[in-house]
């Protein structure tokens, strides 16, 4: 496979990559409860237009990084999952203007994140693994968790809080890319939530900082900056193909490498900057 230049594959990413939300005119979402649940207002209407953004991954690099003031200098930031901030301020800053979770989170650890006070600051969106390029039918009658319940619940305790669906059309058209750009043949597992959150912002911001998605200098096989677990896969990839997209963002780098290795930082454009 011939890699394309980085200006190709921006035009590439914003032209093939659709980020859309579920809305209530999507197939099975088009029933008379479902309208009751999803959010009225588009993720666009809710957040206007945005300039510089920040995406701050889970790494265990962050980790004494003293990047919080940095981070919470953005116009909006994007978090993972469960990453806390209390207690982490220093390090991952205290802004959060949306947090990207995965069905399995909602689903697995239901109780936690409908208790937990973590989750009820900005814009939520939870993503779910799909069959390969499944319609959203398809998918709907057999996501890789059903976290469809939760969700409700969710929303019925905090109905005022923005809480999208993603559409899941996006893992896959944005997984081709990466594997058409890849030498190697890619597992064909979605993208993390991490690259997911960093295409999301590109079409929401004029520019996306990513904060330890390639590793700085602090690089650890300590997983998450908020526990002690060690894992080299939580750097390098197992289901996901983190090794393939963390590529795939060195080469979009339009910052320094002296960034990567203190700041663990790459800034990339807005897909509004690009011209194709
Ligand atoms: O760990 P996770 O990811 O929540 O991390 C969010 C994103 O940060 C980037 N990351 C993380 C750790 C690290 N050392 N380097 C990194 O670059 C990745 O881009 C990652 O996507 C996920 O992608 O949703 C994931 O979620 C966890 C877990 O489900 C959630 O934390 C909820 O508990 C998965 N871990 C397990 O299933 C055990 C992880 O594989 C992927």
């Amino acid at each position: 496979a011939a890699k394309l230049s980085p200006e190709k594959l921006l035009c590439q990413l914003r032209d093939r990559v659709n980020v859309t939300m579920i809305q209530g005119s999507d197939g099975p979402f088009s029933t008379s409860e479902w309208q009751q649940y999803l959010p009225g207002k588009s993720l666009r209407e809710t957040v206007g237009h945005l300039g510089r953004c920040a995406v701050v991954s889970s790494a265990g690099s962050l980790k004494s990084s003293r990047l919080g003031q940095e981070i919470d200098s953005h116009d909006a930031v994007l978090r993972f999952n469960g990453a806390p901030i209390k207690g982490f301020q220093d390090d991952v800053g205290q802004k959060t203007t949306i947090r990207l979770v995965n069905s399995q989170l909602v689903t697995v650890e239901e109780q936690q994140f409908l208790r937990e006070a973590l989750y009820n600051t900005g814009i939520l969106i939870v993503w779910d693994p799909a069959p390969y390029h499944a319609e959203i039918h398809e998918w709907y009658g057999k996501p890789d968790y059903n976290f469809f319940e939760s969700y409700k619940a969710y929303r019925r305790t905090h109905p005022e809080q923005p809480f999208y669906i993603l559409n899941p059309k996006m893992q896959w058209q944005l997984w081709d890319i990466l594997q058409e750009n890849s030498v190697e043949h890619i597992q064909p597992n979605p993208p993390s939530s991490g690259m997911l959150g960093i295409v999301i912002m590109m079409t929401l911001c004029n520019e996306v900082d990513v904060y330890e998605f390639l590793p700085s200098k602090r690089q650890t096989d300590i997983c998450h900056y908020y526990q002690k677990f060690h894992d080299h896969a939580c750097t390098m990839g197992a289901y996901h193909p983190l090794l393939f997209e963390k590529n795939l963002v060195k080469h979009l780098n339009q910052g320094t490498d002296e960034d990567i290795y203190t700041h663990g930082k790459v800034t990339l454009p807005g897909f509004r900057k690009v011209h194709c």
